[in-house]
């Protein structure tokens, strides 16, 4: 399991600016994308997912659509990713077939512990750090949480929120399978490099514990 998420940013406007840091992280090693672009209609966030689908066929990446599992069908995406108040992953699978791949965003144990039961492939888990949209996502929960939700987990999870290269050996000692990450990747000046210094952060300091 990749221990690098990159999700894109909802603010940052879609098309050829998004798929340039997205191909500059592709090229520094990211192999699971989430497309996160919530302002967008159907048809232009199905012609985005499709340009992002290829792109990361290219590099042998995953790539998965935020909550649209009609899109991602269309789009020949790997899966998708769900809020706890979406549907299922039992019932996006009847959308998407049963090997898609299906990740659920979680903000406590017992939504970590229900998006497991209901057949989440991963899920994500925060916000552990500040991040720029605080009021979206509530208050920090902390390397201490995150550390109890993992240990109680039986499927990879992946910390979120405020994640950057200074904190990602942190979230990984915590017991977290890897990190999730938006501006640490798509605001960086150099998102290649970006990617290398977390990758090599994050998988020395997950070596040897899985
Ligand atoms: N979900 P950054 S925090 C998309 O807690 C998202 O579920 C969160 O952005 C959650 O990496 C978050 O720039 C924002 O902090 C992550």
């Amino acid at each position: 399991m990749t221990p690098l998420y990159l999700i894109t940013d909802g603010r940052t406007p879609g098309g050829p600016g998004l798929l340039s840091v997205l191909e500059k992280a592709l090229a520094g090693g990211v192999r699971l994308v989430q497309l996160r672009e919530k302002g967008l209609d159907g048809r232009d966030l199905l012609e985005l997912a499709s340009r992002a689908r290829a792109l990361t066929a290219r590099f042998g990446a995953k790539l998965l659509v935020n909550d649209r599992a009609d899109v991602a069908r269309l789009a020949r995406a790997d899966g998708v990713h769900l809020t706890s108040r979406s549907f299922t992953p039992e019932e996006a699978r009847d959308v998407l077939g049963r090997e898609a791949i299906v990740g659920v965003s979680t903000h406590s144990a017992e939504e970590a512990e229900r998006a497991e039961r209901e057949g989440a492939d991963f899920i994500t888990f925060g916000p552990v750090y500040p991040t720029p949209s605080k009021a979206r996502y509530g208050e920090p929960l902390g390397t201490a949480r995150l550390g109890e939700v993992c240990s109680a987990a039986g499927i990879p999870v992946y910390a979120i929120g405020g994640i950057k290269a200074a904190n990602a050996a942190d979230v990984i000692a915590a017991g977290a399978s890897g990190v999730a990450v938006i501006s640490a990747v798509m605001a960086a000046p150099d998102p290649a490099a970006s990617v290398r210094e977390i990758l090599d952060l994050a998988g020395h300091a997950g070596a040897g514990s899985t």
